[in-house]
């Protein structure tokens, strides 16, 4: 892939703040894409969340393969993550997500009740770009939030939002970044947003994509855009085949190539094309070609 030009000052900043909210919390809640939850996910956590009380949301599982999202959370839960599945989009997410969350926290509200003292956890919300942090937050602290900081003048600066007797939530998320020393893996996150596309060469993403959709599914893929070649060894000509099956084509004859990848891409993050998983807990994620020079590339918020 090619070289991903960044900023790391953003990113050294992004951090900084991370850390420092770290130490405000008790529970750090981890938002990913159920698509890709190695992708989004980074070994640094280990360390900069230990202590903490972890939470894994496996959001935008509308858009995923119901059974992997069930090996991934039953792999979660072998390191003692609880981990479940959410649509952040959905009404009914907000009572599910606090559930999960209160439930989590129940050992610590127990401990505390001993002592005659009622604990109100802190919990915060992190994850990689694009991911549903924002639909989250807006979904459990939406009105109470709306309330204190949505009135000109009012500093929306590190503001807990009580979501019920027990939790309060800081209304602002934590920024990660993504495992992007691993080509595979920051193929994923192009695929689903969380690298900006003004960055990549969204062409080759988009080829990239097609070709590993025509592995992971064929039929649908071929539903969608009729006329691709099922066997193409090239993953670019997919992209001339999109251009053929959507009638792309330009004065002279010319493909137009790139609007076909910025369709390609949309209808994919959209779960247009098909519900499905790109990554499974039993993949071989340890090949690690070193071809992105910046090591954080992902957007900023
Ligand atoms: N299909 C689907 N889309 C979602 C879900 N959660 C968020 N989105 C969409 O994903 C996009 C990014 O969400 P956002 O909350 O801004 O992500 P953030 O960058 O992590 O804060 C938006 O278009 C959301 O509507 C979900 O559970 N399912
Ligand atoms: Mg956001």
């Amino acid at each position: 892939m090619q070289t991903i030009n960044w900023y790391p000052g953003h990113m050294t900043k992004a951090r900084r703040m991370l850390e420092e909210n770290i130490k405000l919390v008790d529970i750090v809640i981890e938002v990913v894409d159920a698509r890709c939850p190695m992708a989004c996910r980074n070994p640094d956590f280990e360390s900069l969340f230990k202590n903490k009380i972890r939470v894994v949301f496996m959001n935008k599982s509308d858009l995923s393969a119901r059974e992997t999202n069930k090996a991934w959370i039953a792999h979660l839960k072998s390191q003692g993550i609880t981990a479940a599945e959410l649509v952040s989009t959905s009404q009914g997410s907000k009572k599910t997500a606090v559930s999960i969350i209160e439930g989590a926290g129940k050992p610590i509200i127990d401990r505390y009740r001993e002592k005659g003292i009622r604990k109100v956890l802190r919990a915060m919300v992190i994850g990689v770009p694009n991911v549903g942090k924002s639909t989250l937050i807006n979904r459990i602290a939406g009105a109470a939030r709306a309330q204190v900081g949505d009135r000109p003048g009012v500093t929306r600066s590190k503001q807990w939002v009580k979501v019920s007797d027990y939790l309060e939530l800081l209304d602002t998320p934590g920024l990660l970044w993504g495992k992007l020393e691993n080509e595979m893996l920051a193929k994923h996150l192009a695929y689903i947003g969380s690298i900006r596309d003004d960055v990549l060469d969204i062409e080759e993403i988009a080829s990239l994509l097609l070709y590993d959709l025509m592995q992971l599914c064929p039929n649908e893929l071929l539903n969608r855009y009729k006329k691709l070649d099922k066997d193409a060894e090239i993953p670019y000509e997919l992209l001339e085949g999109v251009c053929r099956s959507r009638g792309f084509v330009l004065s002279g004859g010319h493909l137009d190539t790139e609007r076909a990848a910025r369709i390609v891409l949309d209808e994919y993050r959209g779960g247009k094309i098909a519900n499905v998983s790109l990554e499974k807990p039993c993949d071989d994620f340890t090949s690690s070609v070193d071809t992105l020079d910046a090591s954080n590339a992902n957007t900023e918020e």
